[in-house]
């Protein structure tokens, strides 16, 4: 039961078929898919990672990190991606917490794990040693309940956990997908997504190596490539903000989705206003799913039938969902309460973190996601907050606890909250208020953050404020903070804050 069978059967079946397209550059089909893959897989073997072994790749998105990843599922390691933005202060951690076999990253990085090279042009040490390592043809045995991939995710406190996904639970999530998404042998995917995180690497992709469909594969998401490859495409996945970006172009209309059968959106929320700005511009209503890193995907708008704005659908076959109060006890429908799902697609736990992983469940086997929400009569889920305190960015988690321990080593400031607003672009916006004995410009904290948080964490305006809002028990008043700063990003606004 190794994943990487399924594909390989499908693969052998469609050979000669594209499988990566890349504008102004050669396609891949799915032969030389497969053949690289076995040739990767023979240099990971030769430089002694095994199966079970951790393999970390922070690496850019090329036809060979594809490969690396469907090599490490070949012969039975564990797929670690990272961030691209991640500076090398934040991979120090994964480094050390993952334990890699192997690390693997466009530049030689200062760390004692072994490390092979993976560039931006598909180049590096790692390719070469492919090229003449013999290629290990097997795949190797694996077990449903066995690690296929850890992809972190950053806590409300301590540091970031990795999420054990297993083979069961990446099959069994992408067969349900594949269902109910009515995938077709003639479908075409555009991506643009990044391949580090669950929607571009596992979501995306999976449909379409389940049943060798073509991708078109663009290095990242812009509106004039997306405009351009539309029209040879008939399925698109995005965060909301892709789609806030293509309306946001005038030259984006019915007819540049003259081929498309269905535009997929999540990560984050969709607004109730671009649902319905897109459905007037495009006459396609976006299918809307909700999911997380530790369980996948767990409800979706239908494919036919009726898909409503600001709802995120139904349970996705084999997956079970409920709303529940805070002891996990079932609540009726219509009341709001928090998120639980139990199914093959939830994850194993977070990798040497037992006492976490045991914290995040209910003994009857529910997982707690943190996210809150509502069921109505018919099954259909919605989501109405995060008992969680994060940001969700541009599709991106920010964790407000990590930027403001940062922001408080800054000797002026004695106490920050970070915090997010709405953002037309971005969905929302990280924000910091600081109580600091001295001017804080945003350059000095821009320059301070470079070297210890990915850029798309940073702040995006810092404020000085006199005092924070705490409320009797002295926790910050985020969700005043929320509604005193709303206006900031929005027309006019910054002018009324300031
Ligand atoms: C980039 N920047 C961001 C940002 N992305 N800032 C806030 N939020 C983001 N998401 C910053 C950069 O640091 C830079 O800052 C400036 O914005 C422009 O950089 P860019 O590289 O040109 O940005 P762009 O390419 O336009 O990137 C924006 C984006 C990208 C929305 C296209 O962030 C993206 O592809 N997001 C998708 C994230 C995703 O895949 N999420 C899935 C998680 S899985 P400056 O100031 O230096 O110019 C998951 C589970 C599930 O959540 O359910 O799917
Ligand atoms: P991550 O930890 O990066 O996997 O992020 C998962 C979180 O993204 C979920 O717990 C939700 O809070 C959020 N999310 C994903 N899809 C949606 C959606 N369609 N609507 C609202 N929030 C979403």
């Amino acid at each position: 039961m190794n994943l990487y069978q399924r594909f390989d059967a499908a693969f052998l079946a469609r050979r000669t078929a594209p499988a990566l397209i890349r504008p102004g550059a050669e396609d891949w089909s799915f032969a030389r898919l497969g053949a690289v893959t076995a040739r990767m897989a023979g240099a990971l073997t030769q430089l002694g990672v095994g199966p079970g072994d951790r393999v970390l790749a922070q690496v850019e998105k090329t036809p060979q990190a594809v490969a690396l990843y469907l090599a490490c599922l070949k012969i039975g390691a564990v797929y670690v991606p990272v961030n691209t933005a991640y500076t090398n202060a934040e991979v120090a951690y994964f480094l050390e917490d993952a334990e890699p076999a192997l690390f693997v990253a466009a530049a030689p990085g200062e760390t004692a794990a072994p490390t092979a090279t993976l560039d931006a042009d598909g180049g590096g040490s790692l390719p070469a040693l492919a090229e003449t390592a013999p290629p290990f043809e097997a795949v190797a045995p694996r077990g449903r309940d066995d690690a296929a991939a850890i992809l972190y995710t950053s806590g409300t406190t301590g540091r970031a956990k990795g999420a054990v996904l297993t083979h069961g639970n990446l099959l069994s999530n992408a067969e349900a997908l594949r269902a109910s998404w009515g995938w077709r042998d003639d479908d075409a995917l555009l991506h643009a997504l990044p391949i580090f995180h669950v929607h571009g690497l596992f979501v995306a992709l999976h449909c379409a190596f389940l049943a060798a469909t073509p991708t078109v594969f663009l290095p990242r998401f812009d509106v004039a490539s997306a405009l351009r490859e539309l029209p040879r495409c008939t399925v698109m996945m995005g965060v909301p903000t892709y789609y806030a970006r293509l309306l946001a172009d005038g030259a984006f209309d019915a007819d540049a989705c003259r081929t498309m059968r269905v535009f997929i959106s999540g990560s984050a929320p969709l607004s109730a206003r671009t649902f319905a700005d897109f459905e007037q511009r495009a006459g396609l209503r976006i299918l809307e799913r909700y999911g997380m890193t530790e369980t996948l995907m767990n409800t979706s708008n239908p494919l036919r039938g009726e898909r409503v704005a600001g709802t995120v659908g139904f349970a996705l076959p084999g997956v079970e969902a409920r709303i529940a109060d805070e002891d996990g006890a079932p609540l009726p429908a219509g009341t709001v309460g928090g998120i639980e799902v139990r199914g093959p697609n939830v994850f194993k736990g977070y990798w040497r973190m037992p006492e976490k992983t045991r914290a995040e469940f209910r003994a009857d086997g529910f997982f707690v996601t943190g996210d809150m929400g509502t069921r109505d009569e018919e099954g259909r889920f919605r989501i109405v907050g995060r008992a969680k305190d994060f940001v969700i960015s541009g599709g991106y988690n920010v964790y407000p606890s990590e930027v403001e321990a940062l922001l408080d080593q800054l000797p002026e400031v004695a106490e920050s909250a970070v915090f997010g607003v709405p953002h037309a672009d971005f969905g929302e916006a990280v924000v910091a208020v600081v109580v600091a004995d001295a001017p804080l410009p945003q350059a000095r904290v821009d320059a301070f953050l470079k070297d210890k948080l990915a850029r798309y964490k940073q702040p995006k305006r810092v404020l000085r404020v006199a005092q924070l809002p705490r409320n009797a028990m002295g926790k910050v008043r985020k969700n005043a903070l929320r509604r005193d700063y709303r206006a900031l990003f929005a027309e006019g606004g910054e002018r009324r804050i300031l």
